[in-house]
């Protein structure tokens, strides 16, 4: 199989910068896969597309050499099962806020006997290559989402679910669930937060991931320890750049950009 960026950046101390994608376009897709992300993240939960285009995305990120990863609607394992067989080698599941949901997730990204994915890797085997069988358990990432007032408090017995490469934090899903207002960049409160869920992982040797709001915002949990980052989705990066270079023709200025990162 091919190697996997994410797994190794970790492996070396370093921060995995994930690329985020939220439109419809294979052609933005191979081009997020050349600009320099260690990986390039589908989603599949609040991306504006379906089933057939995302094959057509995650083919697109094979162009170029970051690693594709999905985000899919849940941990249901039919899904899960078939988009790494469409070629996803990371999944990150929303809502992951019981150990039962961080189990659920875990087996269905492996095969038997850990855990019940079913055989047929059609486009996996095609990327990962003929060894797909016997190196996929050990590849692929199963990443589980905190983004909920029950995640937090069950975090220390998700945390421990064998099997899983790391917690990544959904910040404005979190927000809203404890009572503030999602979008922008990550207030203090749930800052707070971030450094308990960051802790909490690399205590039970897990890897930390966070959605950024900006490249700054990516740049302060890279600081922070963090083992991957993601500065906004792919709307948000040309949205942001849009109305800074409509700014700088019309000599105005840009101050007030801060996106929400979607
Ligand atoms: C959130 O912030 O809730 C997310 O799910 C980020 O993708
Ligand atoms: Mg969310």
């Amino acid at each position: 199989m091919r190697s996997h960026n994410v797994r190794e950046v970790v492996a070396a101390g370093g921060c995995a910068v994930n690329a985020w994608m939220s439109t419809d376009s294979p052609y933005l897709a191979e081009a997020l896969s050349h600009a320099g992300f260690d990986s390039v993240t589908v989603d599949a939960q609040h991306g504006m597309f379906g089933r057939d285009t995302l094959v057509h995305l995650l083919q697109a990120i094979s162009a170029g050499p970051a690693t594709p990863m999905v985000r899919p609607t849940s941990v249901d394992a039919a899904e899960i099962g078939w988009l790494l067989d469409a070629g996803a080698y990371g999944i990150i599941a929303p809502s992951v806020d019981t150990p039962d949901l961080a189990r659920q997730l875990v087996k269905a990204c492996r095969y038997p006997p850990v855990g019940h994915r079913s055989f047929g890797p059609s486009r996996g085997l095609l990327y990962g290559g003929t060894d797909y069988l016997a190196e996929a358990d050990h590849t692929i990432t199963a990443w589980a989402m905190i983004e909920s007032a029950q995640a937090l408090e069950n975090l220390s017995e998700i945390a421990a679910v064998p099997g899983l490469f790391g917690l990544y934090i959904g910040p404005n899903d979190l927000a809203l669930d404890l009572g503030h207002t999602p979008g922008g960049r990550i207030g203090e409160t749930i800052a707070q937060h971030c450094r308990n869920i960051r802790d909490a992982a690399h205590r039970h040797g897990l890897a930390v991931g966070v959605f950024c709001a900006d490249g700054d915002e990516a740049a302060t949990w890279r600081e922070a320890g963090f083992d991957l980052v993601t500065p906004g989705n792919d709307l948000s990066m040309m949205r942001a750049e849009a109305t800074r270079r409509i700014g700088h023709v019309r000599q105005q200025s840009t101050s007030t950009i801060a996106g929400s990162g979607y």
